[in-house]
């Protein structure tokens, strides 16, 4: 395929959306296409420089009239400069708020560009800001001004068509995950130092915002039965940290839970636990029960959004309804009791993670959804 000039605009944190929009950056940059990243901090996955990656860093420069410094002009102004300079052929903006916009003004202000936008919504951008007047006509007219729209579930494209009553084109393309990395690894230093070695292992992975329902993994934990000998690992950091630490200690597990917070190397963690679990509210996708799935961890999860078109019910992981700890923490005992049912599930998420969600697959989908503007123009 010939070289193509991408811009990609994400949230830098290590939130799924940066993750996958930066995954995306890299993958397309080993392809040979020429990539440029936007954002106000390097994203967590850039960390070193990468062959074809530029980053162009948006600073917000404060002004004593500004109750709210305006990101969103500064985005725009660095999107147009590279914009007109790199004769982008495409700028793929993940998360809608408030990329989608900043895309078009770039574009209106270039004049003479023909830059395609693309603009891939993750969840939160529809569900919650989609429905919230403030933001609800601006999404939309973003989305109507977007050469494509990419939804990472079939669950979200009809969250999205609901919302805006949506008609135009809504291609998704799911989550993927790299099997290089996040693969079964038998290390039992790791193992060892997260306290494998005397106890059962449960992970969870998440932004502890308060849709992710962390404390109910402190629930489910003091319902295990004390044969498990189970261990909570809590892998990230957000608004809810404090509250289930206190949980932890009011309810007398804080030895057996521990907060292990943002770390880089997620896959060695995860992959070093028995049973993952995410007693999510809400999830347009659930990349993180893809990544344990990949990494041979039976999930245990909520039966919402998109987690069913990753977990399978009964082969790769139980779901259950939001709040239900009791069935959650039977699952999770049942898993952990069952070394030959814990080993059915672990094998059948890998094969299901590298047959239906596999990196290459997923950049070539992208790429020739790329390809297809392209050729419109
Ligand atoms: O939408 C959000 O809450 C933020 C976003 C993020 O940056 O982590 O999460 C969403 O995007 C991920 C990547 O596509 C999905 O795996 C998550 O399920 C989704 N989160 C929600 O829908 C709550």
């Amino acid at each position: 395929m010939t070289s193509m000039r991408i811009g990609i605009a994400c949230y830098p944190t290590f939130g799924g959306s940066g993750v996958m929009a930066t995954e995306l950056g890299l993958a397309l940059a080993d392809r040979g296409h020429q990539v440029h990243i936007f954002s106000y901090a390097r994203p967590s996955r850039l960390s070193a420089y990468h062959h074809g990656v530029e980053f162009h860093n948006v600073s917000v420069s404060s002004y004593p009239l500004f109750q709210y410094p305006p990101y969103d002009l500064a985005l725009a102004s660095v999107m147009r400069e590279v914009m007109a300079d790199q004769k982008l052929d495409i700028l793929h903006v993940h998360y809608a708020v408030p990329h989608a916009l900043c895309a078009y003004l770039a574009r209106e202000m270039c004049g003479s560009c023909s830059t395609r936008i693309v603009t891939t919504l993750h969840g939160t951008d529809i569900t919650i800001l989609g429905r919230d007047p403030s933001y609800r006509d601006v999404i939309c007219f973003g989305l109507e001004h977007s050469e494509a729209v990419i939804s990472v579930s079939d669950w979200l494209e009809q969250q999205t068509r609901d919302a805006f009553d949506f008609k135009g084109r809504i291609d998704v393309v799911p989550n993927f995950v790299d099997a290089k990395r996040f693969r079964p690894r038998q290390d039992d230093a790791v193992r060892k130092e997260l306290g494998g070695d005397d106890h059962r292992l449960i992970v969870h992975t998440s932004n502890f915002r308060s849709l992710k329902r962390v404390a109910d993994t402190v629930e489910v934990l003091r319902r295990l039965p004390a044969e498990h000998n189970a261990l909570l690992l809590l892998v990230g950091d957000g608004p809810d940290q404090p509250h289930v630490r206190d949980l932890a200690v009011r309810h007398g597990v804080a030895d057996r839970v521990r907060f292990l917070g943002e770390i880089e190397n997620v896959a060695c963690v995860v992959s070093a636990a028995d049973v993952a679990l995410f007693p999510t509210e809400s999830e347009s996708f659930g990349l993180s029960a893809l990544e344990a799935m990949a990494c041979g961890v039976p999930v245990v999860a909520t039966d919402v959004g998109g987690l069913p078109e990753v977990v399978v019910h009964g082969e790769t992981g139980f779901l259950h309804p939001v709040g239900d700890c009791d069935a959650l923490a039977a699952s999770v005992g049942r898993l952990l009791g069952d070394a030959e049912l814990s080993a059915r599930m672990s094998a059948a998420g890998v094969a299901r993670a590298r047959e239906n969600f596999s990196l290459p697959t997923m950049v070539e989908r992208h790429e020739q959804l790329y390809a297809r503007l392209l050729a419109e123009v």
